[in-house]
């Protein structure tokens, strides 16, 4: 049944009748799930009014409170979570392991923020004078922008809002228009653990519209946001005309470093869950993988043999391994890269097609795909968020890193060696916000800061963990003097110090 989906505004769904209307669909099936208005700058305002009305009482609530709220979601998207996690499935299209992956996510995160409640530490440091204190607490910026992507619809909103709302600020949430149900959904969980009218809010629209309007409106104090770089570059520009802050997360490049002692059975386990897990559409998907002479032919002819016998097809089947991509616009890009692999003159070792025939013909899937290149080429260097991977040839571990470092992105990376020193040396060594050993690149956990350098993240966020509400807070420093005279730093020290 198709629903017939709004926005949640001010603690009430609407469904502005006078909007033109859009439809999220299956990209398995082409099956149309909902359709929802495209959110109009009129939504926006009256969302933000919303959440700039609720602010004040919120910021007050205290934080432990805030946190009970946060709990309550957590325990209805755990009862929720194979409703949810099929929804996922259905309407971005990776496995249905993942899918409920996805919603575990947030019931991780919405678990852990509620403890910050009971924590939001500031620091205590001593003063140069006498019976004066000083301390730092934190405060909410105000009303915030999360603006997030399709791939992962409810982790990624749950790290931003879960966050955002701790830290007491309220929200405007606006998901991609590829999981409007997904976002909808979230809405829906935080209104049934009763957080007060206002302080969430949900809208769908159009970036170039409903998405500009939210991140130029004066009320709006911070934004957060999920992405690619040319609309990251967007968002950067109009927080600093505005003057206030951006939380930026733009993609990467993310490489498997393979070394001359690497196991490579576990290898090839890691490499089919990062380059082709969610259908390579993550930020953090393992999309290089840069390998020592010595094993590459033998990892070559593993590579592709373990990459031929993929299970692509129907997400919801559990013996499925790699749903289709998210979208036709998806789909055309992934093609358009495997072209462009083709004209530089890029090996293509396995994959490269749209897959056709029997239900196939209904959805958006793609062979998995690997490509054997050159470390300068565009399939090396180019996020493709997609199913294709590039292997490159190095000859020691030097030039292993010098390639990992040459992209603009910084977000994940990973060395597969059984050397403690060469691994303890790649920690410091790769230009990413993320370093795993003998694991693939993507796997975060939600007690640990997630977040890039470079391109990927040029306003060194860090979501997730005990970092997760510097985006979402500024630091206030107090001052106390209870000797009852004026004391003067720096000059009135200097009879203690002599
Ligand atoms: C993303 O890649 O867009 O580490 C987010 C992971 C997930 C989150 C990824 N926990 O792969």
């Amino acid at each position: 049944m198709v629903q017939d989906a709004g926005f949640f505004i001010g603690g009430k769904w609407t469904n502005p009748r006078d909007r033109k209307r859009f439809e999220t669909i299956n990209p398995a099936t082409g099956e149309v799930l909902a359709t929802f208005p495209l959110g109009t700058k009129e939504d926006v305002n009256a969302a933000v009014r919303a959440a700039k009305g609720a602010f004040e009482k919120w910021k007050k609530t205290p934080a432990p409170r805030r946190g009970e709220l946060l709990l309550e979601a957590a325990k209805i998207f755990r009862n929720r979570k194979e409703e949810l996690g099929r929804i996922v499935t259905m309407e971005m299209g990776k496995v249905i392991a993942e899918g409920r992956g996805d919603v575990q996510e947030a019931i991780d995160f919405f678990e852990y923020a509620s403890g910050e409640g009971r924590r939001f530490f500031g620091q205590t440091v001593p003063s140069e004078l006498p019976d004066k204190m000083c301390f730092t607490i934190r405060l909410p910026v105000g009303p915030v922008a999360l603006v997030t992507p399709w791939n992962f619809p409810i982790a990624i909103p749950s790290w931003k809002s879960g966050a955002a709302l701790i830290s007491g600020c309220t929200v405007v949430f606006k998901p991609s228009s590829l999981t409007p149900l997904c976002g909808a959904k979230f809405a829906e969980v935080l209104e049934e653990a009763g957080f007060p009218p206002g302080v969430f809010n949900f809208l769908v629209g159009p970036g170039s519209t409903a998405g500009d309007a939210l991140i130029r409106h004066p009320d709006i104090r911070a934004i957060s946001f999920t992405g690619g770089v040319d609309t990251g570059k967007q968002v950067y520009k109009a927080a600093a005309e505005r003057m206030i802050k951006a939380g930026l997360e733009l993609g990467g490049k993310n490489p498997i470093l393979v070394m001359d002692d690497a196991d490579l059975d576990l290898l090839m386990d890691g490499v089919m869950f990062g380059a082709f897990g969610t259908t390579g559409q993550r930020c953090t998907a393992t999309s290089r993988l840069i390998v020592h002479r010595v094993v590459y032919d033998d990892l070559l002819d593993r590579l592709v043999k373990r990459t031929e016998k993929l299970k692509v097809g129907d997400p919801l089947d559990p013996k499925t391994d790699m749903g289709p991509v998210a979208s036709a616009d998806q789909e055309r890009k992934t093609l358009e890269y495997v072209g462009i692999g083709r004209k530089e003159g890029d090996k293509l070792l396995t994959g490269g097609e749209k897959l056709r025939g029997g239900a196939y013909d209904r959805g958006f899937f793609v062979e998995p795909t690997v490509f054997e290149v050159k470390a300068n080429k565009r399939l090396a260097m180019e996020e493709i968020f997609g199913p294709v991977l590039s292997v490159i040839r190095v000859k020691d571990y030097d030039e292993a890193v010098a390639v990992a470092n040459s992209v603009e992105y910084g977000l994940s990376s990973s060395i597969y060696t059984n050397d403690v020193r060469r691994a303890f040396a790649a920690m410091q060594d790769l230009e990413a916000g993320i370093t795993y050993i003998n694991a693939p690149t993507i796997g975060a956990e939600v007690q640990m800061p997630f977040g890039g350098i470079k391109s990927t993240g040029p306003t060194d966020t860090r979501e997730a963990g005990p970092t997760a509400v510097e985006e979402f807070t500024y630091v206030k420093t107090v001052y106390v003097d209870y000797s009852g005279r004026l004391q003067r730093a720096q000059i009135d020290t200097a009879k203690f110090t002599g």
